[in-house]
């Protein structure tokens, strides 16, 4: 699907398709101007393809017979100075559906054939004007939901990541390079050489990805988002919990235990990660068939979420319910004990929170008291201790993730082999191997699935 002619003129529609103030009709391809010469009218007269680079000209989108199909401006860019390094020209009409409709059918009609999901960008990462990790960060830029999320992104966008892995790639090609000479004249001098100073040139490589490794901590939540469930036995805050963290009343309160029955969802930002939080039923034994599915369904977001708030009602000494929940989650890391009610005197045991599970937190939902200590602790939950010192550029795809895991392997395969004095061939194509997963983050060594599986994730007209 994606590995389509890639010297066809293509067209989309780069806006949000509906009724909107402005919509934008993008165009790229070495026929991109001549299609514009048919389709499109200058008000100050000269046809489009004559018009200089960078500008924006005001006009008429018109059909053969003359009939104006709407009014627009017309943005010319020519190669390699564009998104794609093609000739690109962008019609801005009147963001009508029928308009906007119009006008691409009548570029299609003109030679122009319909953009694949993510082909401009294709286009742009084919053509060398950026990197694989660019061009998927783009998608990271459109999807972002915090500001945080935002801002990683565009690092990755800027070539963030290029700039960390070139020079570690640099001095493996060096290495292998060297490695090989050895392999073919093994009486040389550089044998020996090489063979002693390979482990520690290795060992500077695998510590290279490991601290990217580690920024992942940080950047897989923050382009995904993260879920966070607030569980606990009935009446212990959680529903006010989840109003308290979103600043408005979306889950029902009162003092009856078992307010809750159905988990309510909602989206928000704590700490610059988008965070799903989950309220869900009071953990209790249930009474009727609804209660036990409601029981039911708590533990499983007690099971899955990224994070789980264990909720307890800092004004009542423990309840068995507690206990059997406290212990039941005793071994997972991703809880975090929150003792609501601190605006009442203290009567829970908060001693056996601690030593379970190393910490609380004490809040008062209804008071609004502490919720900021609260966000911190749960931004720590989800990024696992936090990111590495010095990390600006956090690794923030699964797939590059499982490159740069699978390439530590195999640095770490080829440091044993020098260690244990076995053949430098072993080694060497350890090297290759691990270059080769380094390669495809940037996508210099890229294979036709690996494009079709990224670029079949963008929208259309992107
Ligand atoms: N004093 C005090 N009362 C609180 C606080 N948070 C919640 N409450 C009260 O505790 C009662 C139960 O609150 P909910 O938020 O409905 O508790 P819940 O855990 O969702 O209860 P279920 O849905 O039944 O499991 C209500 O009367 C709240 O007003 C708090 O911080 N301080
Ligand atoms: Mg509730």
């Amino acid at each position: 699907m994606l590995l389509r002619d890639d010297s066809d003129t293509i067209a989309a529609l780069s806006t949000s398709p509906g009724e909107c103030g402005i919509a934008i009709i993008r165009i790229s391809g070495k026929n991109a101007l001549g299609v514009a010469d048919r389709v499109f009218r200058t008000a100050a007269g000269g046809k489009p393809s004559e018009l200089p680079s960078h500008s924006l000209n005001y006009g008429w989108v018109v059909e053969a017979s003359g009939q104006a199909v709407d009014e627009a401006m017309l943005g010319i860019m020519k190669a390699p100075r564009s998104y794609t390094r093609e000739d690109v020209v962008e019609i801005n009409c009147h963001g009508g559906v029928i308009s906007s409709r119009r006008i691409l059918d009548l570029l299609l009609q003109n030679g122009c054939r319909p953009a694949e999901p993510g082909e401009f960008t294709k286009r742009a990462f084919l053509n060398g004007r950026i990197d694989l990790s660019q061009a998927e960060a783009v998608m990271n830029v459109i999807g972002a939901r915090t500001e945080a999320a935002l801002r990683s992104g565009v690092m990755h966008l800027k070539g963030g990541l290029s700039a960390r892995i070139m020079p570690l790639r640099a001095e493996l090609l060096d290495l292998l390079a060297e490695l090989e000479a050895a392999i073919d004249f093994p009486e040389e001098e550089a044998y020996g050489g090489v063979t002693e100073s390979a482990p520690a040139c290795l060992e500077k490589a695998i510590e290279g990805i490991r601290f990217l490794i580690e920024t992942s901590r940080c950047g897989i939540p923050l382009s995904e988002g993260a879920s966070v469930a607030i569980c606990g036995r009935p009446n212990t805050g959680k529903s006010s919990l989840l109003n308290a963290l979103l600043k408005r009343e979306r889950s029902i309160v009162t003092h009856i235990a078992g307010t809750t029955r159905d988990t309510v969802e909602e989206d928000t930002d704590i700490k610059g990660i988008p965070v799903r939080l989950i309220d869900t039923a009071g953990i209790k034994k249930p009474q009727d068939a609804a209660e036990r599915k409601a029981v039911l369904r708590s533990r499983r977001y007690m099971d899955s979420a990224d994070a789980v708030l264990l909720l307890f009602d800092g004004g009542r000494k423990l309840e068995a319910d507690d206990r059997s929940l406290i212990r039941r989650l005793s071994r997972k890391k991703n809880v975090l004990a929150v003792v609501n009610k601190c605006d009442l005197r203290l009567r829970a045991e908060t001693g056996l929170l601690e030593k379970t599970f190393g910490e609380y937190v004490s809040v008062s939902a209804k008071k609004g008291l502490n919720l900021g200590l609260l966000e911190e602790k749960i931004a720590g939950r989800i990024f696992k201790g936090g990111a590495p010192e010095g990390g600006e550029v956090f690794i923030s795809s699964r797939r590059h993730l499982d490159l740069l895991r699978r390439a530590e392997r195999h640095l770490c395969a080829a440091r044993a082999s020098f260690i244990d004095g076995l053949s430098p061939e072993l080694a060497a194509q350890d090297i290759k191997d691990a270059l080769a997963g380094v390669d495809s983050i940037l996508g210099l060594d890229f294979s036709g699935d690996v494009l079709k599986r990224i670029f079949g994730r963008f929208c259309i007209g992107k």
